[in-house]
């Protein structure tokens, strides 16, 4: 009974080995597919008028089928601004296949499956449901009135659902707005 059972202890170490390489392998592999660093040019700034401009681009990369906003997916970048300061989205649509929208939208369970009432007044571009075609885009101007975890979400039927959301989080305590990655949700 020993025999087979030190001749099946080296087959399962090497088993747990090969699993953990696989691993170190697609983590590695997942973090390249996302492909796109932040680029601090995306977010300007002015704190004399409490404005938060933000340069938001659909299917900037394909990831997700081109289903990102500026090359990231299912919560992985995080837009933080202060409470009561304006925001201005300047969003377009950079994907040859398909169309894009943007709306904010609070962060709930489960992720819409279109358009729903945004979450701050004139919080979104406008055709949510059709989006913009390449080329097109449109820009948000609101104010971030309460503090909380929010979505910036393509209304889009089903591609909210298919990962296409980043993060807006509205901070009490930050001075200056943010941007920061996330794991993906
Ligand atoms: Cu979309």
């Amino acid at each position: 009974m020993r025999l087979p059972i030190n001749l099946l202890v080296p087959g399962v170490r090497g088993l747990f080995l090969t699993g953990a390489l696989l691993l170190g392998a697609a983590t590695t592999e997942a973090q390249s597919a996302t492909g796109v660093k932040i680029d601090p040019a995306w977010l300007r700034a002015d704190a004399a008028s409490k404005t938060a401009e933000f340069k938001l681009v659909g299917g900037l990369t394909e990831l997700n089928g081109g289903m990102n906003f500026n090359g990231f997916s299912r919560g992985a970048l995080v837009v933080t601004v202060p409470q009561g300061w304006n925001v201005v989205l300047h969003f377009k649509n950079q994907d040859p296949n398909l169309p894009h929208s943007v709306e904010i939208i609070p962060d709930g369970d489960a992720v819409p499956v279109g358009p729903v009432p945004p979450a701050f007044e004139h919080a979104t571009t406008g055709r949510l449901e059709q989006g913009f075609s390449a080329g097109q885009g449109a820009d948000a101007r609101f104010v971030v009135g309460k503090a909380g975890a929010f979505l910036i979400f393509c209304a889009v039927p089903g591609h909210g659902a298919a990962g296409m959301w980043i993060r807006l989080a509205v901070s009490a305590t930050a001075d200056k707005p943010a941007l920061a990655t996330a794991p993906e949700r």
